[in-house]
C-alpha cells in the first residue's frame, strides 16, 4: 500500500494491508470462502489467463488472505507476501521454486532444525547437496561456496544460538557467485530487520512467532522482491498448495497491529534478563546479541533495530542442570516455539533440534546443556525473579 511508503513501523503494523473494501468495515473481514463465482465464461476464462485481476479458488487467492500478504510486503519493504500454511511449507516452497537437480547450496549451521532436515534428506534425496557452515564467518561462507552454488540460505539471528550473519556482506558474496540470497527473518521480525533492504533476494517467516504473537496459530509466509520472484513462487506455491486459511489470516493480521509495540518490550525485556543471567552463579554463558560478549554485538547493532527477544544460556550441571531450571520455573512455560507474549523456555538439544542427532548438533554449537527462552512481554522482573529461584535449585 504506496499510501503507508513513509510511515513508521509502530503506525504501519496497525495499518499494513488494510484497504478499503465492499462495506469499508475498518477491520478487513473474513472472505470464508472456497471458491469464487464468475459473472459469465468469459469473465472465468480472463481471470484464468491473467488477463483480468480477480479471485477465482482461495488456493490460488483470497482477500483476507491476501490483506495479511500486503502487511507483511509492506513491513518488509518487498513487492509482494505469499502467505502458507506454516514457516516449513514457505521454506519448501521457496527452496522447490528456485533448486533443480544438480544445483549446491550454502545454509547456515544454526538454522531451525526441521529446515536443516529439509534439505539434508528430501532436497537431498532429489539430487541438491547443501553445506552447512557457520555463515557468521565470511571466510567459511567464500570457502564453502562451488561452481554450482545457486543459493545462500541464512537465519539471522540463528535458531537457537543465535549466530549474527552481516546481510549486506552475504548478499555481496552470493550475487558475486549468481546465486541467490535467501534469510529466514522469523527470529527478528521486519520491525528489527529488513533482508531486502540489505541486498536479501527473498524473505521467509514463521508467521506462527513473533508476527502472530499470540501462540495460537501455525503459519509461514515469503516475501519476493519482484514481480518475476513473486510470479515464480506463487506458481509453485499453487502445484505444492500449502497455502494459509482466511481464518488463521486474520488472526495473524490481527497480531501484527501490536508487533512493533511487542517488539519494543521483547528488546528490553530480553536485555535486562540478559543482564541478569550474565551475572548469575549458576550461569556459565550467557548468549544474547545485545550483550558485548556476544560476537555478532556490532553486526546486530548495524543491522537490527534492537537484538529481539531470544536468549540462550548454558547453566551449570549440563543437562541435569537444564533439566533443574526447566522443571523449576513457574511464570515462564515450559513449551517449544518461541515469540509470543508470554515467556517460553525450551531445551534445543532434547526438543527442537533433537531430529539433528548429537554430532551434528555439536557442529552447530548447540551444546547440551543450552537453554533457550523467547522472553515475552510479561514484567521483566517478575520473570527474573521466577528465573532467579529456578536457577539457585542447581546444585553448586
Ligand atoms: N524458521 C524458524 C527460525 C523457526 O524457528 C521455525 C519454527 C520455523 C522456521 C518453522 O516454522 P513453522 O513451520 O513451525 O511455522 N521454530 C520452532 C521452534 O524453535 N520451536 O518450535 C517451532
Amino acid at each position: 500500500m504506496s499510501h503507508h511508503k513513509n510511515y513508521s513501523d509502530l503506525t504501519k503494523s496497525v495499518h499494513a494491508g488494510v484497504s478499503d473494501n465492499e462495506h469499508l468495515a475498518v477491520v478487513p473481514p473474513i472472505y470464508q470462502t472456497s471458491t469464487f463465482k464468475f459473472h459469465n465464461a468469459d469473465h472465468g476464462a480472463r481471470l484464468f489467463s491473467g488477463k483480468e485481476d480477480g479471485y477465482i479458488y482461495t488456493r490460488m487467492g483470497n482477500p483476507t488472505v491476501e490483506a495479511l500478504e500486503n502487511a507483511v510486503a509492506e513491513l518488509e519493504k518487498g513487492y509482494k507476501g505469499l502467505a502458507c500454511a506454516s514457516g516449513m511449507a514457505a521454506i519448501h516452497t521457496v527452496l522447490s521454486a528456485y533448486l533443480k537437480q544438480g544445483d549446491h547450496v550454502v545454509c547456515s549451521e544454526a538454522v531451525y532444525g526441521p529446515t536443516n532436515t529439509l534439505l539434508a534428506t528430501i532436497f537431498k534425496k532429489f539430487g541438491v547437496e547443501t553445506t552447512f557452515t557457520d555463515t557468521d564467518d565470511l571466510a567459511k561462507v567464500q570457502q564453502a561456496l562451488r561452481a554450482n552454488t545457486k543459493m545462500i540460505y541464512v537465519e539471522t539471528p540463528g535458531n537457537p544460538t543465535l549466530a549474527v550473519t552481516d546481510l549486506e556482506e552475504v548478499a555481496k558474496v552470493a550475487h558475486a557467485q549468481r546465486a541467490i540470497l535467501v534469510v529466514d527473518n522469523t527470529f527478528a521480525s521486519p520491525v528489527l530487520q529488513k533482508p531486502l533492504l540489505l541486498g536479501t533476494d527473498i524473505v521467509v517467516h514463521s508467521l506462527t512467532k513473533f508476527l502472530n504473537g499470540h501462540a495460537d496459530v501455525v503459519g509461514g509466509i515469503i516475501i519476493a522482491k519482484d514481480e518475476e520472484s513473486y510470479k515464480l513462487m506463487r506458481k509453485t506455491l499453487n502445484l505444492l498448495g500449502g497455502t494459509l486459511g482466511p481464518v488463521d489470516s486474520f488472526l495473524v493480521h490481527r497480531g501484527i497491529k501490536t508487533l512493533a509495540m511487542r517488539m519494543e518490550r521483547h528488546c528490553q525485556n530480553a536485555q535486562k534478563i540478559a543482564e541478569f543471567l550474565d551475572k548469575h552463579p549458576r550461569v556459565d554463558k550467557v548468549i544474547y546479541p545485545g550483550l558485548k560478549s556476544h560476537p555478532g554485538y556490532e553486526v546486530a547493532k548495524k543491522q537490527m533495530k534492537c537484538p529481539g527477544g531470544m536468549i540462550s544460556f548454558e547453566v551449570q550441571g549440563g543437562v541435569d542442570g537444564g533439566k533443574m531450571v526447566m522443571d523449576s520455573v513457574k511464570l515462564c512455560q515450559l513449551a517449544v516455539s518461541l515469540g509470543g507474549v508470554e515467556t517460553l523456555i525450551q531445551h534445543p538439544a532434547s526438543m527442537t533440534h533433537a531430529i539433528m542427532g548429537r554430532e551434528q548438533r555439536l557442529e552447530a554449537h548447540i551444546t547440551d546443556g543450552l537453554v533457550r527462552l523467547s522472553v515475552g512481554i510479561e514484567d521483566a522482573d517478575e520473570l527474573i525473579a521466577d528465573l532467579d529461584q529456578a536457577l539457585n535449585k542447581i546444585k553448586s
